[in-house]
């Protein structure tokens, strides 16, 4: 039997279900890029929102793939979420009550343009922002360059910028649009990858997105590993029921929220979520100590033959370094909220990575590192350099990263990133790959982390001991 309305009364008491009427429930949200961390994050949140107020359903589109609406639209968007923690617990999420592909291109447009839709959220990773190294919308990216020319939306910004046009044209009113993905600032960036497109196309409506849109910045926090056939198989003994995409994570989430809305604001603090007037100090220490510890792992590891998470927070040498890299190198770049303490936070985060329950994939946390680096490590180097403290540590998941492309390189294994052609014609080459601007911006021609970078690849060479340079 599988997951759908139908089958919920099936299942065991012991498996959380929607405590809500689906039926009532309106799409008042429209999220672009349902993966597995927004199933994981934002949807198990208004899930637990919609016994309050059943506006907020979740209409979720898809742009570049038909697998989660070919997996959840016979679920009738049902799908079970495994939490974690000593022992796994699950609860089947039913917040996502639409799904729609960039082939229902009418619907995707009416569904933004609705007066019933208060919010649109995204997470589409860092690359599908296609912003440049200063935070501007890259007009002269092919996929910009297509929109710019009046193509079909493909990207983002187009789905956005013709969604608000329509929006506009029906008199829909104004509408917040939130960013949940792992930028610096990311409803300021997000604001550029639409509010750029939209004067580039029609200036008109950048003016009405001026008057009509809101930004707000958010920091999601979440471990959530990729869905395998032992998830579906554990979720199928615990439940009973058949769920062609179930998602597992931690049983930590966090997610903080700038209060800035351009109109009704859902309410997600009754489902623990935080609203707050500046979200940079959680965001910087997130962003910055989990995600720039999580790729110097991910990197340091693959070069250690090592394969997650858990594993490489075995390895004492690397775990170690981590926690040197965070406490000396990262913590001091931060301006933490006044209620956060950094030690504490910096504990737990090393905490969560150890999980024995969580085989967290060190290659999946290596993707796209192109796009992930200059928020992760290169900001915090900057930082660093600006105040004179050194970075010969921050230079190591640098290197590392610079000698995990040689790994792919060698091994002919696909590089994920956005720039991988450029990636892998620089591959061995550090002064090309330093002087790709944007990734490193003007650290590329900072001497003294250039030197640094030099000392960590040599260190790091195939057949060095490679425990040496966690320095
Ligand atoms: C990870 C993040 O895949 C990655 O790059 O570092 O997805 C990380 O698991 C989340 O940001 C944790 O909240």
């Amino acid at each position: 039997m599988r997951l759908s309305n139908a089958t919920l009364a099936d299942l065991p008491a012991a498996v959380a279900r929607p405590a809500y009427d689906r039926s009532a429930v309106t799409p008042g949200i429209v999220h672009i890029g349902p993966g597995a961390f927004h199933r994981a994050h934002q949807a198990a949140y208004v899930d637990a929102i919609l016994t309050h107020d059943p506006r907020w359903g979740i209409s979720a589109v898809a742009l570049n793939s038909t697998g989660v609406a070919d997996a959840l639209a016979p679920q009738d968007g049902l799908y079970t979420l495994a939490l974690l923690g000593q022992a796994t617990e699950h609860r089947v999420i039913g917040s996502i009550v639409e799904l729609l592909t960039a082939q229902r291109r009418d619907a995707i447009l009416s569904r933004i343009a609705a007066p019933v839709t208060r919010l649109i959220t995204t997470t589409v990773t860092e690359k599908g922002y296609y912003l440049d190294a200063s935070g501007a919308l890259d007009l002269d990216h092919p996929a910009i360059v297509r929109e710019l020319i009046g193509a079909e939306p493909s990207t983002l910004s187009g789905w956005l910028v013709a969604g608000l046009a329509a929006r506009r044209a029906a008199g829909g009113g104004a509408i917040t649009l939130m960013a949940c993905d792992n930028l610096a600032e990311n409803g300021q960036r997000f604001r550029r990858s639409v509010r750029d497109l939209a004067a580039a196309r029609d200036p008109d409506l950048a003016g009405w997105i001026d008057d009509n849109v809101r930004f707000p910045s958010t920091m999601v926090d979440s471990i959530t590993p990729a869905t395998d056939d032992a998830l579906r198989a554990s979720v199928r003994a615990a439940t009973g029921l058949d769920d062609a995409w179930p998602i597992q994570r931690e049983a930590f989430t966090q997610w903080v929220i700038e209060d800035d809305f351009a109109a009704d604001r859902p309410p997600l603090d009754l489902a623990g979520a935080q609203f707050t007037r500046d979200v940079r100090g959680f965001e910087n220490a997130k962003l910055r100590l989990l995600n720039g510890a999580h790729s110097t792992l991910a990197y340091v590891g693959l070069l250690m033959g090592l394969t997650t998470v858990r594993d490489a927070m075995a390895c004492a040498p690397l775990a170690a370094f981590a926690g040197r890299l965070m406490r000396e190198d990262i913590a001091p770049s931060i301006q933490p909220p006044a209620e956060m303490d950094l030690s504490a936070y910096i504990a737990d985060v090393l905490a969560r990575f150890a999980n024995p329950a969580i085989a967290h994939q060190l290659a999946q946390i290596a993707w796209d590192g192109s796009q992930k680096l200059p928020y992760r490590l290169c900001d915090t180097i900057r930082d660093a350099r600006a105040a004179g403290r050194p970075v010969d540590r921050l230079a190591v998941p640098i290197a590392a990263w610079f000698r995990f492309l040689e790994l792919r390189q060698r091994s002919g294994e696909q590089l994920v990133d956005p720039r991988a052609y450029a990636l892998l014609a620089r591959a061995g080459n550090v002064a090309a790959l330093l002087a790709m601007g944007e990734v490193f911006g003007d650290l590329g021609a900072d001497a003294v982390f250039v030197a640094a970078v030099d000392r960590a690849y040599a260190a790091l060479a195939p057949g060095e001991d490679l425990a040496a340079a966690l320095v």
